[in-house]
């Protein structure tokens, strides 16, 4: 089975009607909020890279699907609260309405909550299927790679750069947080699973890093050749906050060789796995290349 559809079919059986040991009830109207932010939508882009991390050091199974399934959890959160009317004040999401368009604020921002749990549920309980201490390690990183010094203070960073322009290093830092922590935890999470050594858990939490930041400047070129196109709006911002943006500071060329930089750079990275490193060479270059 490709990997989206079994990590679609991994949430679907996560996100059913039964309570958990512990928990007293599912509220039908919050699990179908929370269905509609989860399932049937996205690339499922740092699902595939944990589950291709992982099968680098011979992880298959229920242990990297159960942890790559949390990791979407914790992205689909992100996706709804971003959404919401105090941050980006979205109405679609995935050609769909966005969750609060389609339910209530009250309700988004419970689904986003509800979301943000389960993740840790997933990966602590004993139905992952691995040891004890490298599912607190796992734990411990994404609580690192979603909160205050990872996405969620990445989030804080971007909306304050409405009021105050950040300068270069601090675009980067805010992108490496906000966009950049969950996929080099992605990679990284499938060297955990997979019980690398340490300096492979480190070169594949590199090449995470590395595809978290050309994914920000393909979505930034993105918005810049759309706004050059389309509305003519001024050179490093972008279109809906008036945010700076790398690839509005330097320009199409700029952001284009940097991109091409950053192919070469996860392609050293992955030179030790040979062959088998051939389905994370391809994701980087679909990060790289996107041109939707
Ligand atoms: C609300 C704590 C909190 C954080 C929000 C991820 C994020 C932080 C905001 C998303 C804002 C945004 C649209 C950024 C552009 C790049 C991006 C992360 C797009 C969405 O991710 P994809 O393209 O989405 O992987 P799909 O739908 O494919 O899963």
């Amino acid at each position: 089975m490709a990997h989206a559809d079994a990590v679609e079919s991994m949430l679907r059986a996560l996100l059913d009607d039964r309570p958990r040991d512990g928990e007293v009830a599912r509220p039908s109207g919050l699990l179908q909020a929370i269905r509609h932010g989860a399932l049937g939508g996205g690339k499922r882009l740092r699902p595939f890279l944990l589950l291709e991390s992982a099968a680098l050091f011979g992880a298959t199974g229920t242990a990297p699907l159960r942890v790559a399934a949390a990791l979407e959890c914790i992205h689909c959160y992100s996706l709804i609260h971003d959404d919401l009317p105090a941050m980006d004040d979205d109405d679609m999401r995935r050609g769909r309405p966005t969750v609060h368009r389609a339910f209530d604020e009250a309700t988004a921002i419970l689904a986003g909550d509800s979301l943000l749990t389960y993740a840790f549920d997933v990966i602590a309980s004993e139905e992952t299927e691995l040891p004890a201490e490298r599912r607190v390690e796992l734990v411990t990183r994404l609580a690192r790679a979603a909160g205050l010094g990872g996405m969620a203070g990445g989030q804080f960073l971007d909306l304050a750069a409405e009021r105050e322009t950040p300068g270069e290093d601090g675009i980067l830092r805010l992108q490496a947080m906000k966009t950049g922590a969950l996929i080099r935890f992605a990679c990284e999470a499938g060297a955990i699973v997979g019980q690398a050594s340490p300096a492979d858990r480190e070169r594949l939490a590199e090449f995470g890093s590395a595809i978290g930041l050309a994914f920000q400047l393909a979505d930034d070129l993105l918005d810049l050749t759309s706004d050059a196109a389309t509305l003519g709006k001024a050179a490093g911002k972008d279109a809906a906050a008036g945010k700076a943006t790398l690839a509005g500071l330097h320009g199409i060329e700029w952001t284009r060789r940097q991109l091409s930089g950053l192919m070469d750079q996860a392609n050293d990275l992955l030179r030790p796995f040979g062959e088998a490193g051939t389905m994370l060479r391809t994701a980087a270059r679909f990060v790289i290349e996107r041109d939707h």
